[in-house]
């Protein structure tokens, strides 16, 4: 019996869509399950049993005999590394010498310690219960880190973020970019994480994994 996968994600949530990304990308199947993050399903104690962060993404791995307790793995980053090393015989997302795998490390944690975690749903509710000012709160992180990325990137792109290969830098780039727009950030700023974004465009794994592909039907908002 293969090792079988579920994934606790929402849809709109840019750090699962990023573990769905790595998987469709390498083609690895799994089965998604929603946990939403607007009714307090992802604060039920069944949810914090799986993660105490009451977050998403989790990643539940069944190995190969199925009397084995499954493993339950958190973190995004986390959960691409671990991607990484157990299936080295699927497309790389981590590619390159040294230097090369630690600059893709580092475009990542720009997206995922210093933008994600300031538009986070929690933090945007404890800075202000005003939505307009949640929304200027979270372009002023976003802004400020895609600069960062922009100008980091522009030493490391190919048609990618690195190279010319997808790799857990665009894993992280592709959902950020879909929440730029959501609070109104204008991309022009940004001409090579526009051009990156247009080549991942075309990859089926970013229409696979896309938030749209996975809004509940009656979703309103
Ligand atoms: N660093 C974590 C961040 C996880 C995270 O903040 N997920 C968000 C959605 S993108 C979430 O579940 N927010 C709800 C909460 O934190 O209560 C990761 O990369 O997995």
């Amino acid at each position: 019996m293969p090792t079988s996968y579920r994934l606790y994600h929402y849809w709109r949530s840019s750090s699962s869509w990023r573990v769905r990304f790595a998987l469709d990308l390498k083609g690895i199947s799994y089965e998604p399950v929603a946990v939403s993050l607007l009714n307090g399903e992802s604060e039920s104690s069944e949810h914090l049993s799986r993660n105490p962060a009451g977050s998403v993404p989790v990643l539940e791995i069944q190995a190969q005999s199925p009397s084995t307790t499954p493993l339950l793995l958190t973190e995004s980053l986390a959960i691409l590394l671990y991607l990484e090393e157990s299936h080295p015989d699927r497309p790389s997302l981590l590619r390159g010498d040294t230097i090369t795998r630690a600059q893709t490390l580092a475009l990542s944690e720009v997206i995922n310690s210093g933008i994600q975690p300031f538009h986070n749903p929690p933090v945007l509710a404890r800075h202000s219960s005003e939505p307009e000012e949640q929304k200027a709160w979270a372009r002023d992180f976003i802004e400020r880190g895609l600069g960062i990325y922009e100008a980091l990137c522009q030493k490391t792109r190919g048609r990618f973020s690195v190279g010319d290969h997808p790799s857990i830098a665009d894993a992280c780039l592709i959902p950020q970019i879909y929440s730029a727009e959501r609070f109104g950030v204008k991309l022009q700023a940004f001409p090579s994480i526009q051009a990156i974004h247009e080549n991942l465009k075309v990859l089926p794994a970013f229409a696979s994994s896309h938030a749209d592909a996975f809004k509940p039907l009656d979703f309103k908002g």
